[in-house]
């Protein structure tokens, strides 16, 4: 079959879907279905209605295996950017979602979707960033300052003209392709990152540590592919599970390696590994993370409410008629996993569509 006819079956597969969740009747379908595959004859492509839209985004989310935060998907709100044109609308309308989600600290899931990539076209419009809001990192003699994830993209910024302050937490700048263009950077405006100060509810010289990290995740460069039309610039968020935090980009010792520093803090003995100090120096370090965003009106799940909640997003599932499909590995917190009810369970790691993908990372 050519590309027109495997594009039409994509969208026959997502439509009917699509339109019966909605509740919506054949005939209305029908005539929808008549309509793309004249749009798909005579152009390639065909374009979604803003329904078609929000929904297919919507089941992306429920179709995302490695996510526990799965129970509300559909609450997330959808903004339609696909007349965005210049690298300054894209950036404007980009600043909006942060705005809407950030919310002073009450986090609001949303997507932003930018045009989509016709049929051959290389992708028109890329949000570089990993994520919207990220600290970069910086390869010094006393080894990397800041995060060592953000070390390529942090250089690529620099690159393009961007100069950090050289802190471990600089926000890197907005940074947007169109068509395969010099890319254009952009600073983040200060209403749109929200930062928390890390301390501890019993440890008052926790806070001397000087540890912080940015109220929302806001990921930038999956694609979302919605009835074969694939949008390669489509950044989400949601709020935050506490282990992200306090057991991986704070704990890793690829990340900001802050165990022993919170050890020694604790005053546990880091000589031998029988004194479980990285278990305890993770317990308070998470237990700080937690504390802090809650005083700061920041939204933040706990592992255990994740999990739970993550359980009545299967039963959700199967009481629609559909399996809630997983990558168990992902699934399972970092910290007490066997402690979740997500440990004690097996998932079908199938892919089904809508569904948000990775892509080449463009520097
Ligand atoms: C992954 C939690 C909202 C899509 C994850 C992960 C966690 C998580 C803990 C694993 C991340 C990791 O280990 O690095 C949550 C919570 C949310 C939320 C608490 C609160 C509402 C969302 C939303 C979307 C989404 C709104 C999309 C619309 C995904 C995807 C992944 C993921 C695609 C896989 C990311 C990857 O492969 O790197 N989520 N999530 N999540 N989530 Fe969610
Ligand atoms: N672990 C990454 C973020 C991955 C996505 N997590 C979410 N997504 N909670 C980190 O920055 O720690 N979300 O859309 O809410």
């Amino acid at each position: 079959p050519d590309n027109k006819t495997t594009l039409y079956e994509e969208a026959e597969t997502f439509i009917a879907q699509c339109y019966e969740e909605l509740g919506k009747p054949d005939r209305e379908k029908n005539i929808r279905l008549e309509e793309v595959k004249r749009q798909i004859d005579a152009a390639g492509a065909y374009e979604h209605t803003f329904e078609e839209l929000r929904h297919g985004a919507r089941m992306a989310w429920r179709n995302s295996n490695r996510c526990i935060g799965r129970l509300f998907w559909q609450s997330l709100e959808v903004f339609d950017a696909r007349d965005a044109r210049t690298e300054g609308e894209v950036a404007s309308a980009v600043f909006e979602h942060m705005r809407y989600a950030t919310n002073g600290g009450k986090v609001r899931s949303a997507i932003t979707v930018f045009a989509p990539s016709l049929c051959n076209e290389k992708s028109r419009i890329r949000i570089w960033n990993h994520q919207l809001v990220r600290y970069a990192g910086y390869k010094s003699e006393q080894g990397v300052v800041g995060d060592p994830a953000s070390l390529a993209f942090t250089e690529a910024c620099v690159e393009l003209g961007w100069r950090g302050r050289g802190t471990n937490y600089d926000v890197l700048p907005l940074v947007v392709q169109i068509d395969g263009r010099k890319p254009e950077w952009f600073a983040l405006p200060d209403d749109t990152v929200l930062e928390v100060p890390l301390t501890h509810p019993e440890i008052p010289s926790f806070g001397e540590l000087a540890l912080r990290w940015y109220a929302v995740p806001f990921i930038a460069d999956m694609k979302l592919e919605i009835g074969g039309i694939v949008y390669p610039a489509a950044p989400f968020n949601g709020w935050y599970m506490g282990t992200e935090i306090g057991a991986r980009n704070l704990a890793d010792a690829g990340r900001y390696d802050k165990l022993p520093a919170v050890a020694a803090l604790l005053g546990l003995d880091t000589a031998t590994n029988t004194s479980l100090w990285k278990d305890r120096a993770l317990l308070e370090l998470n237990v700080a993370v937690i504390h802090s965003y809650k005083k700061a009106g920041v939204s933040i799940v706990d592992h255990h409410t994740a999990a739970e909640q993550f359980t009545r997003f299967e039963q959700q599932e199967r009481n629609n008629g559909r399996e809630a499909t997983g990558r168990w590995s992902w699934l399972i917190p970092p910290m007490s996993p066997a402690a979740t009810p997500v440990w004690h369970k097996s998932y079908r790691d199938v892919q089904l569509k809508p569904a948000f993908a990775y892509q080449e990372v463009p520097y």
